[in-house]
């Protein structure tokens, strides 16, 4: 057997013994082991050339500690109801535990455990000092009255409580928003929080702006996102301006993708929930983005756009992959793009992927955009700005400062800009080119900076 085809053998067995083992473990933990899968295969020449990581990958793989609870509340009637609440600890090596609480009926271990896995990948890669954990409840808060979220807000604390905070072991642990948390929960978390341990500073999350929140925090993952296919299209030798972008979810990753995009010139056509999407033809600008905020606060169907802008269309139950155009932007939730939506992107003409949700895009979709060539920014990388601003805030709120939003954008411009050159650098030294780069590379370059803590700490 020659020297080349020796080591693809000897990778692929690497890879298949990681996966095997956690499949044994956690057979039905199928969302995480997806984006364990996506991170072995992209170390494979990592692990060739350096085999002693391939004991830290399963180390890495393993969360450091899971919290499980119940979280009792009771309802506007009077009804009791339990919900079931979840904190994973992933892994601390670079610093305190830190990542998003998620409220959405489809919460479970394996959904958390994928989310934890990400953001310690997330953390490393924007250079943050932050170890990843990521936590919530299969709460659903739609629907429910202030008074229950509130309540329910509550009762999650009272027991998340005694796992963060500066005194506990682990040191710190700073959950803020994802899916369902905004900072009208974070409010009432925090509130809670504080009037159990009368702790003012142990967590620190997205606040409302007056109480110590940093300027931008809620806009930094949506912009970032933008920022981040900036810098792809820099590389290609193109603007955003007037290019045809479809987006996915309605949220706060969303929104303020759109308002970013708008800012640029370039033309979004579309968003989306989870009863349909919105499609107008001519774009959205800041006056239509107000009228779809103001929809989506009061719940509405997005449907509602239309009777202002006959123009548009709104199709139910349908996601928003067939629009022609040249860049997608998933922002809305996990495998929210399958193969079959893969196909029509490329067959209505686009050239660029940026994920703004947590891997939206399946494995097989992948596959297509690496058959077609396609340009794909991986989520971890692409949506990092949300904690990299957090990170920003850590530092501001313990030096009781507060940048202006100028400022705080202008950082947040840089560390876009910075975790796209380190993930090109990354796939560069492994000869991975484009389009694949910035898969890989992200994968590679967020790796490498946790596996060498980890190997300086022992067998941690
Ligand atoms: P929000 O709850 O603010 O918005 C989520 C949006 O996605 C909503 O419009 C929701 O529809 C839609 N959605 C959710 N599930 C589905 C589904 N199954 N099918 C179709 N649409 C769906 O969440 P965020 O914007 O905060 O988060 C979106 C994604 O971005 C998540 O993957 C999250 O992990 C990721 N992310 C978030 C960050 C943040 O700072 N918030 C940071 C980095 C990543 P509806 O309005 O009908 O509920
Ligand atoms: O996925 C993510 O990066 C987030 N939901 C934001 C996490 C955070 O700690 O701000």
């Amino acid at each position: 057997m020659d020297k080349r085809r020796l080591f693809s053998t000897y990778r692929v067995l690497i890879a298949v013994s990681i996966l095997s083992a956690i499949l044994r473990r956690d057979p039905h933990e199928m969302e995480f082991i997806q984006s364990v899968q996506e991170v072995v295969h992209s170390l494979e020449p990592v692990l060739t050339k350096y085999p002693q990581y391939v004991h830290v990958l399963e180390r890495l793989v393993e969360p450091e500690r899971v919290v499980i609870f119940k979280v009792s509340w009771v309802d506007d009637k009077g009804e009791a109801h339990v919900n079931r609440g979840f904190r994973v600890q992933f892994n601390q090596a670079l610093g305190p535990y830190k990542g998003g609480l998620r409220f959405h009926p489809t919460v479970n271990l394996s959904v958390m455990k994928f989310l934890a896995f990400e953001q310690t990948l997330k953390n490393s890669l924007s250079s943050l000092s932050l170890g990843g954990g990521k936590g919530g409840s299969d709460f659903n808060p739609k629907g429910k009255s202030e008074n229950e979220i509130m309540r329910f807000c509550y009762s999650f604390m009272e027991e998340l409580y005694r796992h963060i905070g500066p005194n506990q072991v682990p040191i710190f642990d700073t959950p803020s928003g994802d899916i369902g948390v905004g900072p009208r929960e974070i409010g009432y978390l925090f509130g809670q929080y504080r009037r159990l341990t009368s702790q003012y500073e142990g967590m620190l999350g997205p606040k409302g702006i007056q109480w110590g929140t940093s300027n931008l925090h809620p806009e930094a993952t949506g912009y970032g996102v933008v920022y981040y296919a900036k810098e792809v299209l820099t590389d290609l030798h193109r603007d955003l301006k007037d290019l045809r972008c479809v987006v996915s979810g309605a949220g706060k990753v969303a929104l303020y993708a759109v308002e970013k995009l708008i800012s640029f010139g370039a033309v979004p056509v579309t968003i989306s929930d989870t009863r349909g999407y919105l499609l107008d033809e001519e774009g959205f600008d800041r006056v239509k983005l107000s009228l779809i905020r103001e929809i989506k606060a009061h719940n509405k169907n997005l449907r509602e756009y239309t009777k202002s802008y006959p123009k548009a269309k709104y199709l139910d139950d349908t996601k928003p992959w067939a629009v022609k155009c040249d860049i997608a932007f998933p922002c809305a939730t996990q495998n929210e793009l399958n193969h079959a939506d893969a196909m029509s992107l490329i067959n209505v003409g686009c050239q660029i992927i940026i994920e703004g949700a947590n891997m939206p895009c399946t494995a097989e979709a992948i596959d297509i955009f690496r058959k077609s060539k396609i340009w794909f920014g991986p989520g971890k990388a692409a949506n990092a700005g949300g904690v990299a601003i957090q990170g920003l805030e850590m530092a501001q709120n313990s030096s009781r400062v507060q940048w202006t939003a100028e400022e705080v954008d202008m950082r947040l411009q840089e560390v876009m800009k910075d975790i796209y050159q380190k993930s090109m650098k990354a796939a560069q030294e492994y000869g991975i080119g484009n389009p694949e780069a910035l898969l890989h590379g992200a994968n590679i370059a967020s790796f490498l900076r946790v596996a060498q803590a980890m190997l300086e700490q022992g067998c941690v």
